[in-house]
C-alpha cells in the first residue's frame, strides 16, 4: 500500500540531486504523492524544472524566502493550480558564509544574525501563514533542524540559533493550527554531504569522528531521511505533532565509543 496517494505536497530547497529535498522527494513519490517544487532563483530554476520530471511533476514555481512578496506571489500561483493541498516541506536554511567560521562570539554580528533567523526560521512560519486557508484537514508541514539547536557545535554558530528557533516555530504552529487537524513536526537529521555542507571547514573530519560515536557507526543518507519525511507527513503519523524527531543514526543518544 502506498500512504501518500490522493496527497499534494509543496517541496522547497531542492538545489540539485544531493539536497535533503531530494530525497525526501524521491521517498514521497515513491509511496505515490503528487508533488510541486519551489526554486530559489533563475540560476536554479532550469535544473529544478528538470528534476520535478523524475517525480512526473509540472509544477515548479519561483519562490526565494527573503523577499516576503514572493511567499504571497508563491501561493497565489500555487492555488491557481492546486486548490488546495496537503502538506508543505521547508528544506531551507542560510546563514553569511562568515558567521559559519570562528569563534561565536568573536564572529556573530547582528546582521548575520537577522538574515540567518529570517531564512532560515521566520521564513517557515511566513509560509505558514500565506497557506493555511489551502491546507486540507490531516495535512502536515515539515522542516528539516540539526543538533547545533541544542549543543554547541564548533562553526554552527548563530545557525544552531536558528535552529533553536526553528524548533520552537515547530511547536507554536503546532498548536496554533492543531484545531484545524494539521500537524507540523521537523526532522533533526543527522550530517549529511550536501551543497550547505561543501565549504563547510573541516566537514570531512566531522563526519569521520561521527561515525565513531554513532549507535549505527555510519552517517544516514538523504533516502533514510526522506522515508521519515514521508512517514511523518502521512496519516500513519497522525498522532504525532509539534515534535523534533531525530535522523541521525542515534548520534544525539551516545557518547563516545572507543578512545581511537
Ligand atoms: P541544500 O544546499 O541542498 O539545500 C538548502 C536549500 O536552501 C537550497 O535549495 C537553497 O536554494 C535553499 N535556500 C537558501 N536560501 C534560500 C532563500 N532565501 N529562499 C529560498 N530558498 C533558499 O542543503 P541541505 O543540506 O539539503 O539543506 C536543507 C535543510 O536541511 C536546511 O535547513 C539545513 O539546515 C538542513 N540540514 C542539513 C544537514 C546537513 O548536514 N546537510 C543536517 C541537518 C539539517
Ligand atoms: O544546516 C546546515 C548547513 C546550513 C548552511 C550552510 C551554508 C554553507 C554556505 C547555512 N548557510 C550556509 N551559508 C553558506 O554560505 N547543516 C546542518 C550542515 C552543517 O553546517 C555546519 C555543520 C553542519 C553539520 C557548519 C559548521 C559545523 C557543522
Amino acid at each position: 500500500m502506498s500512504f501518500l496517494s490522493g496527497k499534494r505536497i509543496l517541496i522547497t530547497g531542492i538545489a540539485n540531486k544531493l539536497s535533503i529535498a531530494y530525497g525526501i522527494a524521491q521517498a514521497m513519490h515513491k509511496q505515490k504523492a503528487e508533488l510541486a517544487f519551489t526554486y530559489q532563483n533563475n540560476k536554479l530554476k532550469n535544473r529544478v524544472e528538470n528534476l520535478a520530471k523524475h517525480f512526473n511533476s509540472d509544477i515548479v514555481l519561483p519562490c526565494d524566502v527573503s523577499h516576503n512578496n514572493n511567499i504571497q506571489l508563491l501561493f497565489v500561483t500555487l492555488s491557481k493550480i492546486w486548490n488546495k493541498f496537503d502538506g508543505l516541506v521547508h528544506s531551507i536554511g542560510f546563514a553569511p558564509k562568515n558567521e559559519l567560521n570562528g569563534d561565536y562570539v568573536d564572529t556573530v554580528t547582528y546582521k548575520g544574525f537577522k538574515i540567518t533567523h529570517k531564512i532560515s526560521s521566520y521564513s517557515f512560519v511566513s509560509m505558514v501563514k500565506e497557506c493555511k486557508t489551502m491546507l486540507n484537514p490531516n495535512s502536515a508541514l515539515l522542516t528539516l533542524s540539526y543538533l547545533g539547536s541544542e549543543r554547541a557545535i564548533p562553526n554552527y554558530n548563530v545557525m544552531g540559533l536558528a535552529k533553536a528557533s526553528l524548533e520552537a516555530n515547530v511547536r507554536y504552529i503546532a498548536n496554533s493550527i492543531g484545531h484545524k487537524g494539521i500537524r507540523v513536526n521537523a526532522i533533526s537529521a543527522g550530517p549529511v554531504r550536501t551543497l550547505a555542507a561543501s565549504g563547510i571547514k573541516n566537514f570531512r573530519k566531522m563526519l569521520e569522528c561521527y561515525k565513531r560515536i554513532t549507535p549505527l557507526r555510519r552517517t544516514v543518507t538523504i533516502e533514510e531521511i526522506g522515508n521519515s519525511a514521508a512517514f511523518l507527513c502521512s496519516d500513519l503519523a497522525s498522532g504525532i505533532t509539534g515534535q523534533t524527531i531525530y535522523v541521525d543514526g542515534g548520534f544525539n543518544i551516545a557518547t563516545i565509543n572507543e578512545l581511537l
